[in-house]
């Protein structure tokens, strides 16, 4: 299968890439390397380097012999995003290419119109290109457990049945996301439901819970192969975060009281998922929406799991919530449409997180502490951006 990855140079989109070629896919991957950018701006990086795009799809073809085709470009860009799909005519494309961080987008009024640009234009410019070339690909688009929030129901696959005044439909899974990034994600998803809807493309939107883990079998075969991992405030996600405080002796920033659930996955099931969902594609016209996590834990339980499998001691500070969330609340998700597929789950288990302890002491001279703590707060429209390296 012919398979585009938008966002290939990404945390999750370059492993995706690597085991998608594995598995023997035609794979190319396309990027504007705005997750770079980012980092410059922030004046932070990657806790492992992540070596320039053209350095790993050059290292990869020589670990496997497998090749994988380079697209740079900009999704906001529709000249661009239709011309690579003619040029590439994927069967499948892998929507991974948006700004992700929450926080980011909760920055001030320019991050948030940004955030919700870049990830909505460049969704509507992708699905007017499929509709244009061929409306047979196949887009699987990550999307985000974030959408639903926390209702006081259980968090159906994308779709609720409502009986109302007597009479029934089935609907789109209200939604109550808690920040501007999450919902450019719940725009993204009305308009591929209705890209489904008029135009018969199919679809499966991923909803993804928080990510953690750094290596997967690809990845570890050569270093060039590292893919990133953010540990700072702003794009470092809570247990990757908590793994690499803990090995700094930094106490491990608990926001609230910690009992905020949250959907987890570790990376390696994240590329199995795409794959699997790939390979058995949506129907024509159908928007299929799946569940993308394995387990729910609530923060303070995340903390705790990573305090008691380090061997050092280990602190944990509660901070006042800078975000709005609830955490006192209601968590119950169905996900049972990729294990029927055949996703058999890694658990978080004492190997996973003792294999990132192990790349935390490995790179943890590269960390910036002042990195390490909240600077953005959702209750404020602008927040004092860091600005020294
Ligand atoms: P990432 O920022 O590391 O990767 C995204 C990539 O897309 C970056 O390389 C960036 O340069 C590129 N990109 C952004 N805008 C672009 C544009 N307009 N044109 C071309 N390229 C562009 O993020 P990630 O952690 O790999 O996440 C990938 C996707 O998965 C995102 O859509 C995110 O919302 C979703 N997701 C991530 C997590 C997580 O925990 N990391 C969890 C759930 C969902
Ligand atoms: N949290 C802490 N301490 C920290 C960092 C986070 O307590 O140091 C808490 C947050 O308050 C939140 C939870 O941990 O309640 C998750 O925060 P996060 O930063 O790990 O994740 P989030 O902002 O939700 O975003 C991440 C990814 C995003 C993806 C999302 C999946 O950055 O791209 O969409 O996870 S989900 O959470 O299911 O929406």
């Amino acid at each position: 299968m012919r398979i585009l990855v938008l966002g290939g140079d990404g945390y999750l989109g370059w492993p995706t890439a690597l085991h998608l070629s594995d598995c023997g896919h035609e794979v190319a991957v396309a990027d504007n390397f705005a997750r770079r950018a980012y980092d410059h701006e922030m004046g932070v990086r990657s806790l492992v380097p992540a070596e320039p795009l053209q350095v790993r799809v050059d290292a990869w073809r020589e670990v496997s012999g497998q090749d994988i085709k380079m697209y740079y470009g900009d999704l906001v860009d529709a000249d661009f995003t239709v011309e690579m799909i003619r040029d590439f005519r994927p069967d499948t494309i892998v929507h991974f290419a948006e700004q992700r961080a929450a926080p980011y987008s909760m920055i001030d009024r320019k991050h948030a119109v940004y955030t919700q640009q870049n990830n909505v234009v460049g969704n509507l410019n992708v699905l007017f290109a499929i509709q244009e070339v061929d409306p047979e690909i196949h887009l699987v688009k990550l999307g985000t457990m974030g959408e639903y929030g926390t209702p006081n129901i259980d968090i159906e696959e994308g779709w609720l049945e409502v009986t109302h005044k007597g009479r029934t439909d089935r609907m789109l899974y209200p939604k109550k996301p808690g920040s501007f990034y999450h919902l450019s994600k719940v725009h993204d998803s009305h308009n591929i439901e209705f890209a489904c809807r008029i135009w018969g493309l199919r679809a499966t939107d991923l909803n993804q819970g928080v990510v953690y883990g750094q290596e997967t079998p690809q990845t570890v075969r050569d270093p060039r192969l590292a893919t990133r991992f953010d540990y700072d405030a702003i794009f470092g996600t809570v247990l990757n975060r908590f793994v690499i405080q803990a090995v700094l002796g930094h106490p491990l920033t608990v926001y609230g009281t910690g009992s905020q659930t949250r959907g987890v996955i570790d990376i390696r099931d994240t590329v199995e998922c795409i794959r699997l969902a790939a390979e058995s594609p949506a129907d024509k016209g159908e928007f299929r929406v799946f569940n993308q996590m394995t387990e729910s834990f609530s923060v303070e339980e995340i903390a705790k799991t990573v305090a008691n499998n380090y061997h050092g001691s280990v602190e944990v500070e509660y901070l006042d919530n800078p975000r709005v969330e609830q955490d006192q609340h209601y968590y119950n998700v169905v996900h049972t449409g990729l294990v029927e597929l055949g996703l058999d789950p890694h658990l978080l288990s004492n190997t996973l997180i003792n294999s990132l302890f192990g790349v935390a002491e490995q790179f943890k001279d590269r960390v910036d502490l002042g990195a390490m703590r909240p600077t953005v707060e959702w209750r404020t429209a602008s927040s004092p951006m860091r600005s020294e390296g």
